[in-house]
């Protein structure tokens, strides 16, 4: 019988350094051999795609709360019966860029909404997958990602207040205090090489049961 495959999410606030890590964190384990998946949320798949634009880019929608969080998990819903657990059924790892730690962190600890719903609204619409490590690229401040450049304009979501921003990076180390087994804690201020290997070394271990050498 074919061995089911990982899956790791990455998740931070803005410009953390998730796609960076994500796509540095792949190729790494296709360099070892592994068959890698990377995905990013919302998005990734047609629905979930069309999605992100209502979600981050529809400035006139008049979402309320709990619309928002109902759209991520119906994206998030999307990807995993379309992608994710067709991948891990296949053997391969995935590498997500964010899953349902995001809704957590921005919509019950970012704008207040009780934890409990925003995570049943979740298990529901992935079947209670969870990632079987989560890499939490933890920035020690706000000001750290003001240096660093964006793609495009700000979304919906990045405009939000700096308060917001805060509770959400602290409710993302509440979940990290709470699901120790599952979470593992990067400093990701530091060069983007230097957080890559402290991101490989984690994964690793917890993928093959190795030790990264030398670290
Ligand atoms: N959202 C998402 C929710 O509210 N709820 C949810 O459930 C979900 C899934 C998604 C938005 O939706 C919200 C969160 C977001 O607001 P997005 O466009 O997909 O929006 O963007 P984000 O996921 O937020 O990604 P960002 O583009 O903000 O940043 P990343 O991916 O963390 O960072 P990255 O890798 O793109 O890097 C940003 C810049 O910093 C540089 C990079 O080169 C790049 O220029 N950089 C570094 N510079 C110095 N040192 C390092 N270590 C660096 N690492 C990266």
């Amino acid at each position: 019988m074919k061995r089911r495959g990982v899956f790791i999410s990455i998740e931070g606030g803005e410009k953390a350094g998730k796609t960076t890590q994500a796509g540095l964190l792949a190729g790494y384990l296709r360099s070892r051999g592994f068959d890698v998946v990377l995905t990013r949320e919302p998005g990734g798949t047609p629905a979930g795609e069309a999605i992100r634009h209502i979600l981050l880019h529809k400035q006139d929608a008049g979402l309320n709360a709990v619309s928002e969080v109902l759209l991520f998990a119906a994206s998030r819903g999307q990807l995993v019966e379309e992608v994710v657990r067709p991948a891990l059924r296949d053997g391969r790892v995935v590498v997500a860029d964010r899953y349902v730690d995001s809704s957590l962190a921005y919509q019950a600890y970012g704008l207040g909404l009780p934890l409990q719903n925003v995570l049943a609204v979740n298990e529901w619409a992935t079947g209670s997958l969870w990632p079987d490590l989560t890499v939490l690229l933890d920035l020690p401040n706000l000001a750290v990602t003001q240096t660093r450049p964006r793609s495009g304009p700000a979304d919906r979501i990045e405009r939000r207040s700096r308060q917001f921003h805060e509770r959400l990076l602290e409710g993302y180390r509440t979940l990290a205090a709470t699901y120790k087994d599952r979470y593992v804690v990067v400093d990701a201020s530091g060069p983007v090489d230097e957080v890559s290997r402290a991101v490989q070394a984690a994964v690793l271990s917890r993928v093959t049961g190795e030790e990264v050498p030398g670290r």
